[in-house]
């Protein structure tokens, strides 16, 4: 992994002054390499927009596969209160094709992302929220088209095709990245020895070179948003459990938050023997919301400051599956108001239905802006096209 992210990085400075794709409508490219972000000239993106690129192989060659690669990504996400700016990528040309990944709110280790095929589609959406909530840098990635020898047996997580050429994940080598190797010495013996050709890592460990920590100390989020985090890494000790005798926790702290709202997709931990708790602040000393084993997924948690704390801690036997969990924000908007907040559009029916027999026009329509806070309700004026309520503020 560390290879991968080396490259990354050297690809980033490579390509940093080439011009890239800004948002501007659906737009079909069939080229082997570009750079397609949501903005040019720096700052955080405004709303709304409403963008297609949609990534083609050149002379529609049925053997390329298309890779992104994110420079950076960084957009506004609450899905708590349904509101989000996103980027989804489809396997495939067109709005209907299957998601492959659907992005929001703020990433620094995105790995790359691959079709099946040879195209790819990035739909970008951002949305005229009401209680102007914050925007972000967005997004920038670059795009090839290309084919490589066995795709980099990617499909194994053994590395990744791009420009041509492989990029193979540690412990992995060779043209088509499927000879193993001890890389980096296994990061030592305290981490781990090579056998037969392969790192075999210690507890606490993992990787093909060992470098990667099952279990990080302490993980800080300070994004508005993580969709998914685990006490693990997928396809750890090729077993997906987590480790025994796991020590560490996750500080949820988001930038600008006055709450945080946690809420889990996954959990199977060893029943009273492997713990997570959950503390309403930074620390352990904060207010113990409770603690969690077995295999029912625990309630969806708000708390009640701009932190969260998790612990998780592992006894020496018998591992389980984990957990995952996601996150997002609520802020404290520019009244004062907290809380949660709703808004949207609305088909005034009650007009339509009074007008229309007034005057005879069946099937009149008229649009209204409703916003909906903690102690308050508040409507635009009635238009009688939603696209004139874009920029009303209420
Ligand atoms: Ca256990």
């Amino acid at each position: 992994m560390k290879s991968i992210l080396l490259i990354a990085t050297l690809l980033v400075v490579a390509v940093a002054f080439v011009n890239g794709q800004a948002c501007s409508g659906t737009v079909y490219f069939n080229n082997t390499y570009g750079i397609i972000r949501d903005h040019n000239g720096g700052g955080n993106y405004t709303r709304p927009s409403n963008c297609n690129w949609f990534i083609n192989s050149p002379d529609d060659q049925p053997n390329n596969q298309i890779t992104i690669v994110f420079n950076y990504l960084d957009t506004y996400g609450n899905a708590a209160t349904q509101q989000f700016d996103f980027l989804d990528v489809k396997d495939g040309r067109g709005i209907n094709a299957p998601d492959l990944v659907w992005f929001y709110g703020f990433d620094q280790n995105i790995p790359p992302v691959l079709s099946s095929g040879n195209s790819m589609g990035l739909i970008w959406r951002t949305w005229a929220f009401s209680g102007n909530p914050p925007t972000g840098r967005g997004f920038e990635l670059q795009y090839s088209s290309s084919s490589c020898p066995s795709q980099c047996n990617w499909k194994n997580n053994q590395g990744y095709c791009f420009n041509g050429q492989c990029y193979c994940s540690g412990g992995w080598t060779g043209p088509a990245c499927d000879v193993p190797y001890c890389a980096n010495n296994c990061g030592s013996s305290s981490r781990g020895i090579c056998q037969n050709g392969r790192c075999a890592c210690v507890p606490g460990f993992y990787g093909g070179d060992c470098l990667a920590p099952t279990c990080d100390k302490q993980t800080v989020f300070t994004a508005h948003s993580v969709k998914n985090f685990s006490d693990h890494h997928a396809g750890l000790n090729g077993k997906n459990e987590y480790e025994h005798a796991a020590n560490c926790s996750w500080l949820i702290k988001p930038t600008g938050a006055s709450r945080v709202v946690l809420e889990f997709s996954a959990f199977d931990l060893e029943q009273d023997w492997d713990f997570l708790d959950i503390y309403d602040g930074e620390s352990m000393t904060a207010t113990f919301l409770g603690r969690y084993s077995g295999n029912s997924l625990p309630p969806k948690i708000t708390s009640s400051g701009p932190a969260l704390l998790l612990h998780f801690t592992t006894d020496t036997g018998v591992a389980s599956t984990g957990f995952t969990a996601g996150y997002t924000s609520l802020f404290t908007d520019s009244d004062g108001n907290s809380g949660s907040n709703t808004s949207g559009y609305l088909v005034v029916a009650f007009l339509c239905t009074l007008l229309g027999t007034a005057i005879g026009a069946v099937g009149l329509h008229f649009y209204q802006k409703w916003q909906l806070k903690k102690d308050d309700v508040r409507y635009s004026t009635v238009a009688t096209n939603e696209e004139d309520l874009l920029g009303e503020d209420i």
